[in-house]
């Protein structure tokens, strides 16, 4: 049993340093584990982590690290607690699981919707991520939890697209009738996690956090109860081009999968084809996305928020 100094709200773990901020009014991003779990090769995750944390914290604000904590959720995991989950080899959990993990005292990373489902629970509205979950092709009817947080939740989601093993024509319907707001961050076009573009129009651009605030305070301002989506592109030096991503998405997809584990193998299938660059892209683009995620939470901290 990990002892810890954290407060409670709402029956989350909270560190001291986010209760700090968050009583203080501070920018907060919430960041979510199934990716360090799942998602990259386990010697990556750690150093992943560490950078993420310093460079939100370069931006003056407070990384949130998600995950839940031998049954409890917390806000703001330690270095040693992340390295406990992955020693216990944690489940994933998304917002369906995770009554279940925390009742049942399990340890799991939180995938992008059972982050928000945390993050929102005690006040947090910054959340990035690398890619959301969408809707997986084929008739099976896969469609991720995070798509329905989105709807249901008003946070600001800050990603470089869904994944590249998605049916993103199809994620995108999905993202409109659920009437979540997208945006481009400096582009026209919808980002491919492992690429800039894909092809697709976004229904909008914006050019700054400040844009982003302005955005996300007039979906509160209209009664809009669901999430902006900013769709920022990967680090154009590391992104790789459509039909190397399609090639091995294709590739992958020839292995048969389902359920929770299906984003898992076929991620860690392309990335296996791609290579090791596929890795650094990954953790560059979690960085950089969490880095927007603090210059936002810094412009909401600053201007305040009220309804
Ligand atoms: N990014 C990765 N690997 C992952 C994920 C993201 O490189 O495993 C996780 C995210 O946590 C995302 C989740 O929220 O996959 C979606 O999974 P599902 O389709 O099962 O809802
Ligand atoms: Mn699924």
């Amino acid at each position: 049993m990990i002892e810890s100094q954290q407060s409670k709200s709402n029956g989350i773990m909270i560190s001291p340093a986010i209760a700090g901020s968050l009583a203080a009014g501070g920018a907060i991003v919430a960041l979510e584990t199934a990716v360090f779990t799942h998602g990259l090769p386990r010697d990556a995750a750690v150093p992943c982590v560490r950078e993420i944390r310093t460079s939100v914290k370069a931006e003056g604000a407070d990384p949130a690290i998600c995950g839940v904590v031998e049954g409890r959720p917390t806000i703001g995991m330690s270095d040693l607690e992340i390295e406990c989950l992955l020693t216990a080899e944690g489940e994933k959990t998304s917002p369906a699981t995770l009554p279940r993990v925390v009742g049942l005292r399990q340890w799991a990373g939180t995938t992008a919707g059972a982050t928000m489902i945390l993050a929102h629970h005690v006040g947090i509205t910054c959340v990035a991520t690398g890619g959301i979950g969408g809707v997986h092709p084929g008739a099976g009817h896969d469609v991720s939890g995070d798509l329905t947080c989105l709807g249901r939740l008003p946070l600001i989601v800050i990603c470089s697209g869904a994944k590249a093993i998605l049916d993103l024509d199809a994620t995108m319907e999905v993202l409109e009738t659920l009437g979540v707001t997208v945006v481009g961050y400096r582009t026209d076009e919808l980002p491919g996690f492992y690429t800039c573009t894909t092809g697709r129009r976004l229904p909008g651009r914006v050019e700054s956090p400040h844009e982003i605030m302005a955005v996300w305070r007039a979906a509160r301002s209209v009664g809009s109860p669901a999430s902006l989506v900013v769709m920022n592109p990967p680090p154009a030096h590391l992104a790789f081009d459509a039909p190397a991503v399609e090639a091995a998405v294709r590739r992958a997809r020839q292995t048969p999968c389902a359920g929770p584990s299906a984003t898992p193998t076929l991620l860690r299938l392309v990335q296996e084809d791609l290579g090791p660059r596929s890795v650094q892209l990954n953790q560059a683009l979690l960085v950089a996305n969490a880095r927007l995620a603090a210059q936002v939470g810094i412009v909401i901290s600053r201007e305040g928020y009220s309804r």
